[in-house]
């Protein structure tokens, strides 16, 4: 059943958007099931949907934040009400397996409910004087139109990690999703704007990355934007951070990872190798948290590894319909990158796989059953990877994890923070002292312990620093910092003027 969509639709009265081509979704498991064709915008309709935002921001700032907050628990209301159905359309449109699928839309409704509170709380703060009768305030304001472009390994959940703080914070936001997640994007839109928010305040674009890029530094050069937000690739992220620097601004920025586990001689291994295989090849290592290297100590090495080919073995990769590990990889072009890169990691490497080895001539032997039917492709897990090696160092978002081993623990955390990533670690340890020295030496801005370097909670700082982003955070409370700004307000009542600094109460 495909859907049509046209950009202009979705635009406020008054714009113009230009069809720049248009853009197939396919079903990655079946890849004969089309499952949106959609109409892309050129750079002009981009600017045309931030311009409409602009207009109709103020209008929505004017709303009293408590209630922008019950617009938001409408939204989640109704997401809620959907849930089974938009679950079902991101499992056919990017192959997440259908429970996974559904704690992603949960994921949005936990992030309505975490934010119809914060409309009642955007505190600002009462601040005393250094001089007499005077006070002092702070406020929260609005940064006024957000555009947010986001990936489609979370095509749903990550862009309402967005789109709900920066609309509750009294912002238009104009967004453009990943085009080969456009249908469960699309829907995921019509259910925001089924709960009654103002024309033009929430906008979705669909256009290629060339739109997307002109009609950015367009609309930044024309003060159009006040925040982009970026979930995607270090290399994109770099050139969006670059981009809003020209223009003074600093970007939300969720980038890549290289996410290490740490597997130490006081670890419970049968968790442990639950742990990586759920971070390994959940969502068939697709998240950027997915589980890069696993950097185990010498005395557990053997143990832990000839365990996890065990269950990697036994794990199930399907339809994603189905009760599997994980189903195929996003769509075709993620498929080409990962193929070159088994090809290079059969030409360099003696791998481990679970169910053959990946041959340097052939790199399709890394699939799971028909190559023409769905992009699946076995788990490969690749055993005393070399730390100067390109599978410690870069992210393959695939199901490949490699295996180094380690003497000490200062040497663990050095191998961890070699990548230059940081976004996501893990340490399995029962040894609380590892624990908290791990968690002091690595650069990363998450920390499991005992747990898999995936599956954040919706309501905890979420971001990383170094190739990972530039130290912004989603999430929680922590993410209003993202889409409002502080401004400050002094209130003199004295009567005279007080000259700060130069006039300060004697004690
Ligand atoms: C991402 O892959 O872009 O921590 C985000 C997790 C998810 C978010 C991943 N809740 O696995």
């Amino acid at each position: 059943m495909p859907i049509m969509r046209t950009v202009a639709s979705q635009l406020a009265a008054g714009a113009t958007a230009a069809v720049a081509g248009t853009v197939t979704s396919v079903n990655p498991a079946d890849l004969a099931d089309t499952v949106a064709e959609v109409q892309l915008t050129d750079a002009a309709g981009f600017v045309a949907a931030t311009r409409a935002a602009r207009a109709a921001q103020p209008g929505w700032a004017a709303v009293p934040a408590p209630v922008r907050g019950q617009v938001i628990a409408s939204i989640g209301r109704i997401v809620e009400a959907n849930k089974a159905a938009l679950a079902a359309l991101v499992t056919r449109e990017v192959g997440k397996p259908f429970a996974e699928a559904l704690g992603e839309v949960q994921e949005i409704v936990d992030t309505c409910d975490f934010f119809l509170g914060e409309g009642r709380r955007l505190y600002g703060e009462t601040v005393p004087s250094e001089m007499p009768d005077k006070q002092l305030f702070t406020f929260r304001v609005p940064v006024g139109v957000a555009a947010v472009i986001t990936a489609g390994n979370f095509p749903v959940a990550v862009p309402s990690w967005y789109l709900v703080p920066a609309l509750l914070c009294g912002n238009a936001v104009v967004w453009k999703p990943a085009e080969y997640a456009a249908a469960s994007a699309q829907a995921m839109y019509d259910l925001f704007a089924a709960a009654g928010l103002p024309d033009g305040v929430l906008q979705i674009v669909h256009a290629d990355g060339p739109a997307t890029f002109g009609g950015l530094e367009q609309a930044l050069g024309q003060r159009l934007v006040d925040k982009v937000g970026f979930t995607g690739s270090s290399a994109v992220g770099e050139r969006i951070g670059e981009l809003c620097g020209r223009h003074l601004q600093s970007p939300c920025l969720e980038l890549g990872g290289k996410n290490p586990m740490v597997i130490t001689p006081a670890a419970d291994l049968a968790l442990a190798v639950e742990g990586a295989l759920f971070s390994g090849f959940g969502t068939a290592g697709q998240r950027c948290t997915s589980l890069g290297t696993v950097i185990v100590h010498d005395d557990v090495h053997d143990a832990f590894v000839d365990a996890l080919t065990g269950a990697v073995a036994a794990a199930r990769i399907g339809d994603p319909r189905e009760d599997v590990l994980y189903g195929p990889l996003l769509a075709p072009r993620f498929a080409e990158r990962y193929e070159q890169y088994l090809t290079w990691v059969g030409d360099h490497h003696a791998v481990r796989g679970a169910t053959g080895r990946i041959g340097a001539d052939n790199p399709r032997d890394g699939f799971v059953g028909d190559p023409g039917k769905g992009l699946f492709y076995h788990p490969v897990v690749v055993d005393n990877v070399r730390p100067d090696d390109r599978l410690f160092l870069e992210e393959t978002f695939g199901p490949i994890i490699g295996v180094t081993r380690y003497g000490d623990l200062a040497e663990a955390i050095e191998l961890a923070n070699l990548p230059g990533y940081g976004l996501s670690s893990s340490i399995y340890t029962t040894d609380p002292t590892e624990a908290f020295r791990f968690r002091a030496g690595v650069g990363a801005g998450m920390v499991s312990v005992n747990n898999s370097t995936s599956g954040a909670e919706a309501h905890l700082p979420f971001g990383g620093n170094g190739r990972s982003g530039n130290g912004s955070r989603q999430s929680g409370r922590w993410v209003l910092d993202q889409f409002t700004r502080w401004q400050a307000m002094n209130w003199d009542y004295s009567g005279r003027l007080q000259k700060a600094q130069m006039d300060t109460a004697a004690i």
